[in-house]
């Protein structure tokens, strides 16, 4: 059987990474488009032993705003499958910029699509579509039916990569697939989301290397899962004979509060609140010591209260099974970070 080749934007990011271990392990060749200074960040592939270009490992420089950059790496090769990670995905960062943020994820994604369409009109096309392009749904599980409304600068640029995904597939008859991914985590995720903030903020207290943890707003629900299991959905999108979107999500929802203190129980911690709004404070009870506080600088212009996922379609055609749950998750998260401080 001719060997697969995939190329992977955002390749030095969370889900980069994961992605890079299954498709080498599925015989794949594998492309990780990186920009030019994101060598300090391929250490989450090197964690998986991927510190060298081999025969099927292959790196590309690439900067999704050059329209060349994106042109010549898909003419040159022409790869079967071409999954479009790359993006300025931090929420909070899209309101400070606004025009930057399109630059890199609507403009970036028209890049791929035309490249696709005028030189490698058989490549199938992932494209990292999210949650946040729903807006706030009070109580309500979200399915592919679900109306958009997006309250931030990145929703915004998100749903016009997602409608011109589509736009492509209908179009052209093109293979374009988006994949609506709820919140997924991991060891490898970035510093600056919540989750990799809350639990390493928690192990350098345990172990006196810091003495506060400053968060925001507490009480916005999230739709956790792991990045391990989610890339092993987005490579089964491309693996159908039609293509077409899909949600993907646990399905369960809980508070940024509900993540605190489940993580500070796994860590030997018991957090109390005490006060409300901005003059909340979390005590350890075991140390009995101050150890969170809300800083207003953590809160954002416009927030997505509440987001739960419903994966039916992904689960009934992909046959899409996650293997971890919250608790879970949240364990392989404290152990990493307990071994690397
Ligand atoms: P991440 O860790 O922040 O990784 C983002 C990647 O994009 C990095 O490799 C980054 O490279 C690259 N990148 C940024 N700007 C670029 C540019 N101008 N040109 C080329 N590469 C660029 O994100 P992630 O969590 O893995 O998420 C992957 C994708 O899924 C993103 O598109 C994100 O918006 C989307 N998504 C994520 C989630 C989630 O919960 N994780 C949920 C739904 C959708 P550098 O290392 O050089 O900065
Ligand atoms: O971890 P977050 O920054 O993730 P957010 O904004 O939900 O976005 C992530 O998931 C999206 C999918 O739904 C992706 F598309 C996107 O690329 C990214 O991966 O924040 C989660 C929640 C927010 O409600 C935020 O206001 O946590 C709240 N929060 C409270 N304190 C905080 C903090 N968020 C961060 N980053 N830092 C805080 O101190």
């Amino acid at each position: 059987m001719k060997t697969k080749t995939a190329i992977i934007t955002g390749a030095s990011g969370q889900d980069g990474a994961y992605l890079i271990e299954l498709l080498l392990k599925k015989n794949y060749r594998v492309v990780a488009a990186l920009r030019r200074n994101s060598n300090i960040n391929s250490s989450r592939f090197s964690s998986f032993g991927l510190e060298h270009v081999t025969n099927n490992f292959l790196k590309a420089e690439i900067e999704l705003t050059e329209f060349s950059n994106v042109a010549k790496l898909i003419y040159d090769k022409k790869p079967t499958e071409f999954y479009n990670l790359a993006a300025q995905s931090f929420v909070k960062t899209s309101f400070s910029q606004p025009i930057y943020s399109t630059h890199v994820n609507s403009l970036g994604v028209i890049h791929c699509l035309e490249a696709i369409r005028n030189f490698s009109p058989k490549t199938k096309f992932y494209q990292a579509s999210t949650s946040e392009m729903f807006g706030n749904t009070i109580n309500k599980r979200i399915n592919e039916k679900t109306k958009f409304a997006p309250v931030s600068p990145y929703a915004v640029t998100k749903l016009y990569s997602y409608h011109m995904t589509k736009l492509y597939r209908d179009a052209y008859n093109l293979f374009c697939v988006n994949g609506i991914l709820f919140n997924h985590e991991s060891p490898l995720r970035g510093q600056e989301f919540v989750t990799q903030k809350i639990i390493t903020g928690l192990v350098k207290i345990k172990k006196n290397k810091q003495k506060y943890l400053p968060l925001g707003n507490l009480d916005a629900y999230r739709d956790w899962g792991h990045a391990k299991d989610y890339v092993k959905a987005m490579w089964l999108m491309l693996q159908q004979k039609k293509s077409t979107d899909y949600i993907i999500s646990s399905g369960k929802t809980h508070s940024i509060r509900d993540f605190v203190n489940k993580s500070a129980k796994y860590l030997g911690m018991n957090i109390v609140w005490e006060g409300s709004g901005i003059n909340e404070i979390g005590y350890d009870k075991i140390s009995n010591k101050k150890i969170i506080k809300i800083n207003k600088e953590f809160y954002r212009p416009n927030e997505v209260n509440y987001l739960k996922g419903d994966s039916s379609k992904a689960k009934r055609i992909l046959k899409w099974k996650p293997e971890y749950n919250l608790d879970r998750l949240i364990a392989d998260m404290c152990d990493a970070a307990l071994k690397k401080y």
